[in-house]
């Protein structure tokens, strides 16, 4: 335990700096355990500046130091330094050493694959000098970068480079978590961009000489992503270099450095024999949401890191626009939705739920979730269903009219909305401020041609907030009529009462209801359903989310009848299930979709939420009997619809090819229950993209058949790490319940398993946790093995060890034996000498 109390940061408490920071030089005299960092920066006083100023700073030896020339004697404090100041103007002068060598929390300047390379979202850049870290001190930088490396890289533009150095000026005001430098032996996949406006723009992915094969689909998302931003939000990138950097060790996925991002090697590089279809599409993703950063983020910044949602919500909302726009926009919906609901409504439901904006953090790296990132995306897309899109696009060039250059806050965002609209959004405000999944209860009445729709919402309590205020919700709702048409297309209600009732009129029999088309907000509908309503809509509803909502509906139903009641399969979801696959009209992705059977995870918390606990081991094996019974009764379907879907050819990562082969796979894993693996031997050995071959090893380890495979594979990938990332996970997420602990122990003890290596960790102990059987085991196994590492990694990796601990915030879900095996390795690690202030914020959330 910590001797002194972490300190609580509180978002009432905000204060404007004191001094505003003018400009920024800076000098990096590169060395792997001693760089020199030279710092001088000029200071303008506020009008009510107290005459001493306040640089945070971590982890540095401060060398010397100078105000206006004159040496100083900062007096040291916690998390930096003081110092008396002059009234008016000044420049202050730095220079300090840090040991990149040494950083294995991978936040500051670290070494990575010989390579530097920065992380200093969010307080990072205190690691590499004195100043004041927080988001609304903005200022231009230049930096000069000495080093023996030939590529020498920093923001913005490049001014002038020599033998051993490169200068860089960044003319953007920026704040300090979007700094970013990288030196290394690096080779470049090059490629230009010209602006609507006629400017020409160098782009670069830099690499390690191996990867350099691994760059040409990054880099087409990229002038995509560029593109995209101009014709939909008339965003134009300002300047005239754009370079991404590939790291392997890297806590996050990707980072919008101005004019240099920096990613996870897995966020960028890809080849059709190494990377699957997902890597292809999570690339792009990423890609596009860190160059749509460039303008919600970096030209306009968040005032402090309780806003974090406004750069971070509607960044996500525009890559999934945009991954919309270039794929299949339902099942793009469809997956997000899953996503949401898989991480975010978890999050919800839990000791870890939080507003999306949070009004309180310990360690604000710990509010980098999926309620500010995805919850956040969502309530952008109900302002946008709520304004309408004309007003959406209004409110947005005001937004960058009015606030380029600025740190903002979520009540600038709400008045470009209301004043462009006229419209008054307090009530939607509410949606920032409340944490918890709204349930929103339905009940529908028919009489003399009317149609009554009644809707209650209520949002359980969540830590700190037991009473919730009714909140506006969009409902979009289309009637059908019971021979299958539509009778009432789509139609936004918006809901704004704890209980509010709509009419339709002029019906000529009681329809059947389409609720919440699209996931128009994120609540969870309670209302009472029956089957074959939900049949009648994965037949008919010409919304696509919504049939695919009714067949998880269906799949749910039963998946629960199975493990409550230990009822048989369902016969009426298996056929209505070869009913959607023989529908050649289908989009083969939608298809696949439907195909895939809830996780097992949200099948235990549906449980739990219905007042039954949940048992993993009895959940999986619901899942596999109702696997073997789909496989069974639609063997032949399934074996025509295999071989349908191979899609002949060059391999392409495109979404039409991508969504063949995910029902060919799909397919595969079902039929390799009645063939033994036949098939996916087959497919295994001949398979030239790693999306075939990886499915392939998938269906062998899952019958018990997938030693060999194993072997040849690693023998094929071990030089490649992601390749090999994901050989460690497949054996953990698809270990058997009573052997997914060995396994992992197993593989931890393994000569290529680099535990400091985030991704690496991740590929077992996520995939371990991912497995929820096996996780969950009885004998507490799982448990041990996760809380074992999550002690060794913390005082190596603090971040990776505070996101992974987010394993255990489902334990109150559980019975009591569960709970008190989940409750000793909790205080376990809560009881670990030193433990990093993430780490224990996080334990003392999940533990309550
Ligand atoms: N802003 C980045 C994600 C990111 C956040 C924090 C990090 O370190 C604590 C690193 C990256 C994004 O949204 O992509
Ligand atoms: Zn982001």
């Amino acid at each position: 335990m910590r001797d002194s109390a972490p300190q609580t940061i509180h978002l009432a408490d905000y204060t404007p700096p004191a001094y505003w920071v003018e400009d920024v030089h800076l000098t990096f005299r590169l060395a792997p355990t001693a760089t020199r960092v030279l710092s001088r920066i000029r200071f303008v006083p506020n009008s009510d500046a107290p005459g001493r100023f306040f640089l945070h700073g971590e982890g540095l030896t401060l060398i010397s130091a100078k105000i206006n020339g004159a040496p100083v004697s900062p007096a040291f404090v916690e998390d930096g330094l003081t110092c008396a100041v002059p009234d008016g103007p000044f420049t202050w002068e730095a220079e300090v050493e840090i040991n990149p060598q040494a950083n294995t929390a991978l936040e500051g300047l670290y070494r990575s694959g010989g390579m530097y390379c920065t992380q200093c979202e969010a307080e990072g850049f205190r690691k590499i000098t004195y100043y004041p870290d927080r988001p609304d001190v903005m200022a231009p930088f230049t930096v000069r970068v000495e080093g023996s490396d030939p590529v020498l890289l920093s923001n913005g533009n490049p001014v002038a480079q020599g033998d051993g150095w490169a200068e860089w000026h960044d003319p953007w005001r920026k704040p300090a978590y979007l700094f970013a430098l990288v030196a290394g032996d690096l080779v470049a996949h090059r490629d230009s961009f010209t602006t609507r406006s006629g400017k020409d723009v160098d782009l670069a992915i830099w690499v390690r000489k191996g990867d350099l094969h691994k760059c040409a689909f990054g880099m087409d998302a990229l002038k995509r992503s560029m593109d995209w931003d101009e014709r939909v939000y008339g965003r134009e990138y300002d300047l005239d270099v754009f370079n991404i950097v590939a790291v392997d060790d890297f806590n996050a996925g990707a980072m919008e450095n101005k004019g240099l991002n920096v990613f996870n090697a897995s966020a960028v590089l890809a080849s059709p024999d190494t990377a699957t279809d997902a890597n292809f599409e999570r690339i792009e993703s990423i890609i596009a949401h860190e160059y749509f950063h460039n303008w919600t983020g970096n030209r306009i910044t968040c005032r402090d890191w309780f806003q974090l949602c406004l750069k971070e919500g509607l960044t996500v909302f525009r890559d999934q626009q945009f991954s919309a726009d270039e794929r299949s926009a339902p099942v793009k919906r469809i997956d997000d939705v899953l996503a949401l609901r898989a991480r975010q409504f978890r999050e919800d439901n839990g000791p870890l739920a939080h507003p999306v904006r949070p009004e309180s953090f310990v360690e604000i790296n710990n509010f980098y979730t999926a309620t500010v990132y995805e919850k956040g995306a969502e309530l952008i897309g109900m302002l946008k269903r709520l304004v309408g899109d004309e007003n959406y696009a209004r409110a947005l060039d005001l937004y960058f009219d009015r606030h380029d250059g600025e740190a903002c806050t979520i009540e600038d965002w709400i008045a470009v909305f209301e004043e462009t609209t006229g419209r008054d959004l307090s009530q939607f405000k509410t949606w920032y401020s409340q944490a918890g999944t709204p349930r929103l209860d339905m009940t529908d009445s028919f009489a003399d041609g009317t149609y009554t729709l009644t809707f209650r919402q209520h949002t359980p309590a969540t830590p700190g907030q037991p009473d919730k205020a009714p909140m506006v919700i969009p409902i979009a709702v289309g009637l059908l009529s019971p021979n299958g048409s539509e009778c009432v297309p789509t139609t936004l209600l918006e809901m704004t009462k704890a209980e509010q009732s709509f009419t339709f009129e002029g019906l000529e029999e009681k329809p059947v209801p389409s609720i919440l088309r699209g996931f128009s907000a994120p609540v969870i509908v309670t209302r009472k359903s029956d089957n074959a309503e939900r049949a009648f809509l994965l037949a008919h509803d010409t919304d696509p989310f919504n049939r695919w909502e009714a067949g998880r509906a269906l799949a749910k139903d039963a998946l629960v009848r199975m493990v409550k009641e230990g009822a048989a399969p369902d016969a009426a979801f298996i056929d209505a299930l070869g009913q959607v696959l023989a529908d050649d009209t289908l989009d083969p992705a939608f298809r696949a979709l439907v195909l895939h059977l809830p996780g097992q995870d949200d099948l235990a918390q549906t449980l739990f939420d219905a007042g039954v606990t949940p048992d993993p081991i009895a959940i999986y094996a619901a899942c596999d009997s109702m696997a073997d019974a789909i496989a069974t009764t639609l063997e032949s379907q399934l074996a025509s619809l295999f071989d349908a879907m191979q899609v002949p050819g060059t391999y392409s990562p495109d979404a039409e090819a991508a969504g063949k082969r995910a029902l060919a796979n799909a397919a595969l894993s079902l039929l390799s229950r009645r063939d033994n693996g036949a098939r996916a031997q087959v497919q295994f050995d001949g398979a030239d993209n790693m999306t075939q071959q990886l499915a392939g090893l998938g269906a062998l380890i899952k019958q018990g058949k997938g030693d060999e495979a194993l072997q040849a594979f690693y023998e094929q990938w071990h030089d490649d790490r992601l390749v090999l990332d994901k050989w460690f996970g497949l054996q953990c997420s698809l270990a058997k319940p009573d052997e997914a602990a060995n396994v992992a122990m197993t593989l931890t003890a393994h000569p290529d398993f680099e535990w400091k290596n985030p991704n690496r960790f991740r590929s077992v102990l996520g995939a371990l946790a991912s497995n929820a059987a096996g996780f969950h085991h009885p004998s507490g196994a799982g448990y041990t093995v996760m809380a074992d590492w999550l002690i060794k990694l913390d005082p190596v990796n603090p971040q990776t060890t505070a996101r992974m601990i987010t394993v255990f915030e489902t334990w109150r879900r559980y019975d009591a034996d569960r709970q008190a095996l989940i409750a000793a390795e909790l205080d376990r690690i809560a009881n670990t000498p030193d433990l990093s202030r993430d780490t224990a914020e996080m334990v003392s959330r999940i533990r309550g």
